[in-house]
């Protein structure tokens, strides 16, 4: 007799419904050793404050604007930013289809978290947490009503291109639609006209009966390792009410929200024992002229991407197969969600501020 398939043993394809994209899942793959490169510990010594690092309370940055002495979260300009708002040249109609241009024009803000650059969020109080959740939705709405598009990233992590060690983000708003949500808009419209209901809705509702993907729950929100996840412990938020965007939110998805991210962020932290690195972000419906459209279609949701795979030093490379064909893991979803899921739920360092 055939053996019968284990998604826990046997190769297979699984689909991203959001993405139009396939990952191979090679779980077999998982006992193989590793003698590839190896990342530096991230260090723990961060002064808590620097007078020389331009991201803390009072610091002068890099063109010589002073920081206020913030107490809770603060945003500025980037003084280095990737859009600038009008006021640049444009490029002339594209004269071939095979030589296309067009107009970019936007705004990039920083976000700090915290006064503190020796905290992060798993180490935040709620409260603390929940006025990062509120600048969030302030920034999507101030952004929104004059961008298409606000994205809100956290690149965490000096191996995730993190710049800077004090906590914070960046919101950088554009007048066109980046890649990432251009395609997910295209996705989750097919799928509504096909079957009725929110692709993300309906997601998170068979997740939340399914349980096997779960890393973290609340009254309001969901935490789930996604059954197509490319890397090893990418995780997504996902409101168990149907809410377009960030600025939706009522209080008490907020105060979910918060506490959703401090639970995930220490199951993360405690992993490795490592501050854990990751890329995150926000994807939520279009903004701009695309405020008095209908998108109902559209369910928002955060995204983490970590980019460690065995050890706080050992990362996952999305190269060779990766750039050429298509991504691939060894763990399943379900083997991460559970190694996730099964980890204590206090910070390995301990409570710093509750
Ligand atoms: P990242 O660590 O995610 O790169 O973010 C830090 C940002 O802070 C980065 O985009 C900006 C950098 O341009 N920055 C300023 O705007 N002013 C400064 O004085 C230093 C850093």
């Amino acid at each position: 007799m055939a053996e019968k398939f284990d998604p826990k043993e046997h190769q297979h394809t699984r689909y991203n419904p959001l993405k139009d994209e396939w990952v191979l899942v090679s779980p077999h793959r998982m006992k193989r050793p590793w003698k590839g490169q190896v990342e530096k510990k991230p260090t723990e010594d961060t002064p808590r404050h620097d007078p020389k690092n331009p991201l803390c309370p009072r610091a002068t940055r890099a063109h010589g604007d002073v920081n206020p002495d913030y107490a809770r979260t603060f945003v500025f300009e980037n003084d280095f930013p990737a859009l600038l708002q009008a006021g640049a040249p444009e490029p002339s109609p594209s004269e071939h289809p095979l030589f296309q241009s067009a107009p970019a024009i936007g705004s990039c803000q920083v976000m700090c978290f915290h006064p503190w650059s020796d905290i992060t969020l798993p180490l935040m109080s709620l409260t603390e947490i929940k006025a990062v959740v509120d600048k969030w939705a302030e920034m999507t709405s101030d952004l929104g009503s004059k961008f298409k598009w606000v994205q809100i990233f956290e690149n965490k992590g000096a191996v995730m291109g993190c710049s800077n060690p004090h906590p914070h983000c960046q919101v950088w708003g554009s007048n066109f639609m980046p890649n990432e949500p251009r395609i997910k808009d295209r996705t989750q419209r097919e799928y509504y006209k096909t079957h009725g209901t929110p692709m993300l809705v309906e997601y998170a509702k068979m997740e939340a009966e399914k349980k096997e993907r779960i890393v973290v729950e609340n009254d309001t929100w969901l935490a789930v390792v996604p059954y197509w996840a490319m890397w090893p412990f990418e995780t997504m938020l996902l409101p168990r009410r149907h809410v377009l965007r960030l600025p939706d939110l009522t209080d008490e998805e907020r105060n979910g929200l918060a506490d959703i991210i401090k639970r995930l962020c220490i199951k993360y932290d405690n992993l490795f024992e490592t501050s854990f690195p990751y890329s995150m972000g926000w994807h939520g419906a279009p903004t701009g002229e695309s405020l008095n459209e209908d998108n109902s279609h559209w369910q928002l949701h955060a995204l983490y991407f970590p980019p460690l795979l065995r050890s706080a030093t050992v990362r996952k490379f999305m190269v060779g197969y990766e750039m050429m064909a298509q991504a691939q893991r060894d763990l399943t979803a379900e083997q991460a969600a559970e190694r996730l899921r099964n980890l204590p739920d206090v910070h390995y360092k301990g409570t710093v501020n509750e």
